[in-house]
């Protein structure tokens, strides 16, 4: 195998956020600066740990992942690597994906690392990723020819080998030992039980039809835009009630379908839908957790233990604390979650932002999330004869707040508009305006009063991770009050321009009677209350949010 040196300089600016390496694809693509960071990777990895071995390369389909793709399998193949692995989405290694992020030539790209048991690479690895991105100025490069990845199979050269492989297999293999696909499948062949999955024209697209429609017997039409494409059909590819639109249309129509999910670029993030209901992904996680023993076989002993991210409503408290398990409370990210779950401390997590999974394997899953809730709802229903009426996913939802209270739960976001640049949310006004929060906290004092509200404490959230002890802090300003409602305020770590402020609102309510209320209308005190007490108005000069969940 034959190695070239290539030099390059330093480039600025390639900090990976909450989850990777983002940034528009035309800076992507300036000469060496994906190379620069692939090469800063390795330079800071342990030899040990990719000479001769077998990486993964993966990707959400989204445009510059061809060309992408062999840059980083020739870099590879020039610091040693043995083998590539390549599927269209992977469990570990490589992941060319910006997720939600919008994809195309005007758009997103970005790139994630793996580490050894999957999980995204902790800090200490993308602190020292960043560090050599300073410093680098060589890029060894093997001088082979572009690999052709769109055929199963190995091509070798010399010593290195790049294999291609057909990633659905392989996760379906394990789905089939996660959940009773027969009772699923005994659901999703009612004639009184309409599915419908929006893929909106991103990675699952390729899972959609093999699992839902081959395998569980949900009709072809139940698939929306199931062909994923290079720019996702012009669309923005994260499953929510703003940018699922399509879905969400459908779903609140008269006569929808029962049930209806969709999911982001890189097929992590799931939005659940009933009729004309939506599942907080906050309450989504909890109700899956209440569930998951009944009606997921492989959690047939019992979950492990539970975790959310800091910003996540307490929904999920409620459970562990009924069900007595360990739980978990981590800064915004899924890197946080591996630890817990290479420990055996943990098994079933989510966040806010519409990501929910498993420990059975190391990333948010959103295929694993349908399925989770699939059989949430079949196991409730699996002795309804035709005819009789059926547990629906709002009852399953009411009936779950009956039981625990309902954690009413927002989240606003004043982010980087992707067309209308101007609208952009000013960078500089937003980090004012955490300094200005955080000058605030400094000073309050448990008793301060807040409109109705008396704070209990303010903090700059800090984790200490229970497995190896390191810490992270400056994750997040909280507002915590006496009766347990909370404001947090954050900056977005995942944008590729600008600055995305998001503001996270929760309010506790026990009684059942007030239960079928509005969050909007329920949390307007609270909402009203974090507009005033931050100023974001006066900070970034935005009146509305661009996004509510
Ligand atoms: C956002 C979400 C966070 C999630 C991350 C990656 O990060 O808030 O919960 O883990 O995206 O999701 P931030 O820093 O923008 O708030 V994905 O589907 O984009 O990999
Ligand atoms: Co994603």
């Amino acid at each position: 195998l034959k190695i070239k040196s290539v030099p390059t300089q330093p480039i600025e600016g390639q900090k990976t956020g909450t989850s990777g390496l983002r940034k528009k694809v035309k800076e992507f693509m300036r000469e060496n600066y994906l190379a620069n960071w692939i090469q800063a990777l390795f330079d800071s990895l342990p030899p040990e740990d990719y000479k001769n071995g077998v990486l993964v390369l993966g990707g959400d389909g989204r445009y510059f992942n061809k060309e992408a793709a062999q840059i980083i399998i020739k870099i590879a193949a020039g610091n040693g690597v043995g083998k590539i692995l390549v599927g269209r989405l992977a469990n570990g290694g490589f992941i060319m994906s910006a997720s939600h992020n919008p994809g195309g030539p005007e758009y997103d790209w970005g790139i994630k690392f793996n580490y050894s048991s999957g999980q995204p690479a902790p800090e200490s690895i993308t602190d020292k990723i960043y560090g050599n991105t300073l410093s680098i100025s060589e890029i060894k490069v093997a001088d082979i020819p572009d690999i052709n990845l769109s055929q199963l199979g190995v091509t070798n050269c010399g010593p290195f080998s790049v294999e291609v492989v057909d990633p659905v297999a392989d996760y379906l293999e394990l789905l089939e030992q996660v959940f009773d696909f027969s009772l699923i499948r005994s659901l999703i062949s009612r004639s009184d039980f309409r599915f419908t999955f929006d893929a909106m024209h991103a990675v699952t697209g390729a899972y959609a039809k093999p699992i839902f429609v081959d395998k569980l017997g949900a009709s072809i039409d139940s698939i929306l835009n199931g062909v994923p494409l290079e720019d996702f059909g012009h669309g923005h590819p994260d499953p929510n009630l703003t940018y699922a639109k399509e879905l969400v249309d459908i779903m609140y129509a008269e006569h929808g379908p029962d049930f209806g999910a969709a999911s982001d670029g890189d097929g992590d993030r799931n939005m659940i839908l009933g009729s004309r209901f939506f599942v907080t992904p906050s309450d989504s996680v909890a109700i899956i957790a209440a569930n998951a023993e009944k009606a997921i076989p492989y959690f047939k002993t019992g979950p492990k233990g539970l975790a959310r991210s800091m910003p996540t409503s307490g929904a999920l408290d409620r459970v562990a604390e009924k069900l007595n398990l360990p739980f978990y409370e981590v800064p915004t990210g899924w890197k946080f979650f591996g630890n817990l779950m290479d420990a055996g401390k943990l098994s079933i997590c989510g966040e806010e932002s519409f990501g929910t999974g498993s420990d059975h394997i190391r990333e948010k899953d959103g295929i694993w999330a349908v399925l989770a809730w699939l059989s949430v709802i079949a196991f409730r229903n699996k002795d309804k004869k035709p005819g009789e009426k059926l547990v629906s996913v709002s009852d399953v939802v009411s009936e779950h707040w009956a039981t625990y209270g309902r954690n009413f739960f927002s989240r606003y976001d004043y982010e980087a508009s992707l067309i209308l640049c101007y609208f952009e949310c000013e960078s500089e006004g937003a980090n004012k305006m955490i300094d200005y929060l955080r000058d605030l906290i400094s000073k309050g004092k448990t008793g301060d009063v807040y409109g109705d509200y008396t704070l209990q404490f303010a903090d700059d959230f800090t984790y200490t991770d229970p497995v190896d002890g390191s810490v992270v802090a400056k994750q997040g300003v909280r507002f915590v009050f006496t009766d347990g409602s909370r404001i947090i305020f954050r900056l977005s770590g995942t944008g590729s321009a600008g600055a995305t402020v998001r503001i996270y609102i929760e309010q506790f309510e026990a009684d059942a009677s007030k239960h079928d209320g509005d969050a909007q209308i329920a949390l307007k005190a609270l909402i009203d209350l974090a507009l005033c007490t931050s100023k974001l108005k006066e900070f970034t000069g935005r009146e509305q949010p661009t996004v509510i969940t």
